[in-house]
């Protein structure tokens, strides 16, 4: 994945019309557009095919199975044309690895997730699931925009690893505090592609990120 904006879009849209505009009007201010179940279900693998000629993909599809259904769903996702692939890291080292040698390109492990909801099981266990990823060969590791203070310690833990962070905009988190706290891109979802004008405002979040580096 380029590193240039180090913005990522979540195109968490159910219309085909509506993700195809959103992916051409934001494609030249992000490094990545996201896509996961809430656009797959409806639209289709093909979709992944369709903008992975526009934009590098992240398919968020959470993995977090035995290592053979992971190795067969991540196969399935690269062949597709995505650059990533999301992953849980619950499911334990044998899962993550299977995740890891099947992939064609990044792996990202969720560590601490971002909503409030986050704290009760992910928080006590995130420092273990950065380690685990690691350890395991992952290419870097999903954190919480929404606790960037949280960030500055993971970092801590992963060293060179990729931190990618959701939860700005809608979730409340900050694009600027969180690229300063240490992470190396931003996923923005609903406060882009819900905008009146989802090109104007990601162009402002790439300002934002611009200004503390
Ligand atoms: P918005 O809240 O609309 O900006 O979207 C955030 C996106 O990041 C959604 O696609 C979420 O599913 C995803 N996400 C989180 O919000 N929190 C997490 O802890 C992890 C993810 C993720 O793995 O991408």
């Amino acid at each position: 994945m380029k590193k240039r904006t180090r913005l990522i879009l979540a195109l968490d849209v159910t219309d085909r019309q509506e993700a195809l505009r959103v992916v051409s009007e934001v494609a030249e201010h992000v490094d990545a557009v996201k896509v996961g179940y809430p656009a797959v279900l409806p639209l289709g693998m093909g979709l992944v095919e369709e903008i992975s000629g526009r934009a590098d993909i992240i398919c968020d599809f959470k993995v977090a199975d035995i290592p053979n259904t992971n190795r067969l769903i991540v196969e399935e996702v690269f062949r597709r044309g995505a650059s990533g692939v999301i992953a849980h890291g619950f499911a334990g080292g044998d899962s993550v690895r299977a995740c890891v040698e099947a992939a064609k390109g990044d792996v990202l492990v969720v560590t601490e997730m971002s909503h409030p909801g986050g704290k009760t099981y992910t928080h006590p266990v995130a420092d273990d699931m950065a380690r685990l990823a690691v350890h395991e060969g992952a290419s870097g590791i999903i954190a919480p925009a929404t606790r960037p203070e949280r960030v500055r310690e993971l970092r801590e833990i992963v060293g060179e690893l990729l931190i990618v962070c959701p939860g700005v905009g809608a979730q409340g988190g900050s694009a600027s505090d969180t690229i300063a706290a240490g992470a190396d891109y931003v996923i923005v979802g609903r406060s882009i592609y819900q905008a009146e004008d989802p090109k104007a405002e990601a162009s402002r979040v790439v300002d934002e990120i611009a200004s503390v580096l």
